[in-house]
């Protein structure tokens, strides 16, 4: 009998940038499944490249540096930026500028699609009490959120002047499992993370596109109606640590913002000086 010949890969170079992070660890070794190269960047230490990978450390303030790393790439994963609420100076170089020069390299490049990690936190002073959908108005909880709101508005700016898709991936809180109450509906799985990024660099056309990333929870504020197109299915749910997160937390003072707003403990943060 024939063997059955291995699943041709879907991109020739992927590349991964953050791959140092939280997220991009996870998301290294499953994404090679997909590429015959995966290009993995940071500012910190990647450590030795892998079979079918490639390392190249970057700064995303250096838009030399962002341009060779678009080089030669079919799509990019871009998770690298300040990925929490803190003081503005930093966001402003890694996440605005940072993503400008990701942009510009892409359209030198010619690199036709981008899966941009922005986050929850662009919708963070929503109410838990309400449910939005992708359009609904931005409510920015921090700088934070404000710098991941400048990347949505590039990335749809860049395809209607440039045509260059992107799914700009609003992630809740993806860890190994909710830490609290929020994140009951917060909760993005590792699993469904790959499922998500994997939707979103093959669906056929995104233009850009606004997805928020959640797991299928049983409790939820967002609606991920406009993005059906995306054809992400996820498969767990945070239901089956919810006893363990009430009991971490028996009760919860509604006049609290933290648990007034979508956005949690982001929403109190700040001013630094
Ligand atoms: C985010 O955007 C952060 O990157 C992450 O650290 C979590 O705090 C998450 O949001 C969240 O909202 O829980």
């Amino acid at each position: 009998m024939p063997s059955t010949p291995p699943t041709p890969s879907l991109f020739k170079r992927l590349l991964l940038t953050g791959a140092a992070g939280t997220l991009g660890r996870e998301l290294r070794p499953r994404l090679k499944a997909h590429c015959e190269v995966l290009r993995v960047s940071d500012r910190l230490d990647l450590g030795a490249a892998d079979a079918g990978e490639e390392t190249m450390p970057a700064a995303l303030e250096d838009a030399g540096a962002v341009l060779a790393l678009l080089d030669g790439v079919d799509a990019v994963v871009h998770l690298g930026g300040v990925s929490v609420e803190g003081p503005f100076e930093p966001i402003l170089q890694a996440n605005i500028v940072g993503v400008y020069h990701l942009y510009e390299a892409a359209r030198k490049q010619r690199v036709r699609r981008i899966v941009f990690a922005s986050s929850n936190h662009v919708t963070g002073f929503y109410r838990q009490d309400e449910v939005i959908d992708a359009r609904a108005p931005l409510r920015p909880d921090g700088y934070y959120g404000v710098s991941k709101a400048f990347g949505e508005n590039l990335a749809q700016f860049y395809f209607d002047r440039h045509g260059i898709e992107t799914v700009s991936l609003r992630i809740g809180s993806a860890l190994p499992e909710p830490k609290d109450r929020r994140m009951l509906a917060t909760w993005l799985s590792f699993g469904d993370l790959e499922r998500l990024v994997v939707a979103s660099l093959t669906a056929p056309v995104v233009g850009h596109s606004v997805v928020y990333g959640m797991s299928d929870n049983a409790t939820r504020w967002w609606d991920n109606r406009c993005a059906h197109h995306i054809g992400y299915r996820p498969q767990d749910s945070s239901e089956r640590f919810r006893a363990a997160a009430q009991a971490r937390q028996p009760t919860l003072d509604a006049d609290d913002p933290v648990t007034r707003y979508q956005g949690g403990a982001f929403v109190t943060r700040g001013p630094y000086e």
